[in-house]
């Protein structure tokens, strides 16, 4: 409803603009009424955005949903209050396997301050950090609008829209304080809390393996142990062995 009109104004409504079987599937699924679709996506805060799929392909939200729709194609990103999966990987374009963790890398390293350069010499020149991804836990961002004469917004955004919500960091409606698995993947808060594994990352060691189907949840190097890798190929073994035996018994009996 929202996106059909500007669809429109484009000349796009044959690819966009409606959820219907042939589209583009570019689509944003946000919580909130469906009595009032504008207001929802104009008030959406960081918290609110559950999917995005463009083309049909989801790229972030829910990490739940992420892990449903493509296992293990998927990374955690998130703030304090806020953990989603993101998929930035494509393996047909150049760099395409470069991952979200590895690109801010690359760009904090570009962006820090050449110390051969020398801070004595350009005294008033800083390293400029990276902007966090959420403006839910970028105070500079709300700092920047509410005291910008160029935005010389009539309220305070962060008051009116940030400043109230409670954490619910896996996005499922069950707030972090009523919720005894904060970030849903399996493991209990109070078992994380045994365990070592942040209860606030399905995937504590970035391996791509959710911390209650990795065997290892604090070692980014491994998540199968050998010996449930040793089985499959010993029942392939055997099955090739039946197969091959059925194959030889059939044709000495024919
Ligand atoms: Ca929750
Ligand atoms: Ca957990
Ligand atoms: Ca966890
Ligand atoms: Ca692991």
């Amino acid at each position: 409803m929202v996106t059909t009109n500007p669809a429109k104004t484009l000349d796009w409504s044959g690819f966009v603009g409606r959820v219907r079987a042939g589209m583009r599937a570019d689509l944003l699924v946000i919580k909130g009424s469906t009595l009032d679709p504008y207001k929802a996506l104009i008030q959406a805060t960081d918290e609110d955005v559950l999917l995005v799929t463009v083309d049909g392909d989801a790229l972030y939200g829910r990490w739940d949903w992420l892990e449903r729709l493509k296992p293990r194609d998927w990374e955690v990103v998130g703030c304090p209050g806020l953990v989603r999966g993101l998929d930035v990987t494509f393996a047909d374009v150049p760099l395409g396997n470069e991952t979200w963790i590895e690109i801010v890398s690359k760009i904090e390293q570009a962006m820090k301050f050449d110390p051969w350069i020398g801070s004595s010499e350009y005294p008033d020149l800083h390293a400029i950090p990276l902007t966090p991804l959420f403006a839910s836990c970028d105070p500079e961002f709300f700092e920047t609008l509410n005291t910008s004469a160029n935005a010389a917004l009539p309220f305070n955004i962060w008051e009116e829209y940030y400043a109230g919500i409670e954490a619910d960091t896996d996005g499922d409606g069950i707030l972090d304080a009523a919720d005894s698995d904060d970030d849903n993947d399996g493991l209990g808060d109070v078992q994380e809390g045994q365990l070592g594994t942040n209860r606030l990352s399905p995937d504590t060691d970035r391996d791509h393996a959710i911390d209650s189907q990795d065997f290892y949840p604090l070692d980014p190097t491994k998540w199968q142990r050998e010996e449930d890798l040793v089985p499959y190929v010993v029942a392939g073994g055997v099955l090739a062995t039946i197969v091959a035996g059925g194959y030889y018994y059939r044709r000495r009996r024919s």
